[in-house]
């Protein structure tokens, strides 16, 4: 399903109905003042026509799906808006696993994503020290903990003065389906992944092959990313808004597949757990950065 933005309001008709009125109250064109241009001069459809003129300007320099900004150490991170989507995978897919089952979920709160895995580049300037098993300032760090994952968020916010943390779980596949419903965001893996056929078993650096709608790279593939939430094997059987997983569990989840996983495994749907001090060379991470300061 793809997300919904909401209707521009259009106050220029609002604006063109009020100057008729008030050029017919001010010009004298008529010696009986209508009600609607008396209407008209009030101060509150005065205001009325300001904070229609405002939420226009507003929603016009709104942030639109995939618009991206670049950090002070040069992490860009896509616009990902508000809306719905089917999460999980329907009865028919292939490689579906049970664990999928299809259901509404509610996103409220547009959000910034990183347009990239976290680079090891990044990863040193804000964590020190090289992170992987691969080496190379453009691939994605790898032989991260999750607990290493949150504290490199816990550093990149206090340098930022913003909001940095790890994607739940529901944002993630929201994000990477960008308004698909497939199996995977684009028409063959091939272009959009770093998997198992492709990848000659090592990470490559990060957004060589194509990005979804939303302008998100490997979202599919290279490295799996790991997600805020705790893993639960059942999703909840009803529709959700902002789910965030368990408040309890074993395991994290991980999200995307990865250089080592099978096709199936790359699937929007597909979802993984590790236990959260796990350091493997095909789990990474990519932030989210929280539009409200
Ligand atoms: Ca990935």
């Amino acid at each position: 399903m793809k997300a919904s933005r909401p209707a521009k309001p259009d106050p220029r008709g609002w604006h063109a109905h009020g100057a008729v009125a008030v050029g017919m109250a001010s010009s004298g064109a008529t010696s009986m003042p209508t009600q609607k241009a008396a209407w008209a001069c009030h101060p509150a459809a005065v205001a009325v026509l300001l904070i229609l003129a405002w939420t226009f300007l507003q929603a016009a320099d709104a942030p639109k799906p995939g618009d991206a900004i670049t950090n002070s150490i040069g992490m860009k991170l896509a616009c990902v808006p508000a809306g719905e989507f089917a999460m999980g995978s329907p009865a028919g897919e292939k490689g579906r696993e049970e664990e999928e089952a299809l259901h509404r979920v509610k996103i409220t709160r547009p959000f910034r994503l990183g347009v990239t895995e976290v680079t090891q580049a990044q990863w040193k300037v804000v964590s020190g020290g090289r992170r992987g098993k691969f080496e190379g300032e453009n691939l994605p760090v790898e032989d991260i903990s999750w607990a290493d994952a949150v504290a490199f968020c816990e550093k990149l916010s206090k340098m930022e003065g913003r909001k940095y943390r790890l994607p739940t779980e529901a944002e993630w596949e929201y994000a990477c389906r960008a308004g698909t419903a497939g199996r995977f965001a684009g028409d063959k893996l091939d272009d959009v992944a770093w998997y198992d056929a492709n990848s000659d078993g090592r990470t490559h650096p990060v957004a060589t092959k194509k990005p979804n709608a939303w302008g998100l790279y490997d979202m599919h593939g290279n490295v799996a990313e790991w997600c805020a939430d705790y893993y639960a094997p059942a999703y909840p059987a009803a529709s959700v808004t902002d789910p965030a997983g368990p408040p309890e569990g074993k395991a994290r989840v991980v999200r995307g597949g990865s250089w080592a996983s099978f096709e199936r495994g790359c699937r929007s749907a597909s979802r993984h757990s590790s236990p959260a001090a796990y350091q493997l060379k095909f789990i990474g991470v990519r932030v989210v950065m929280e539009l409200a300061p």
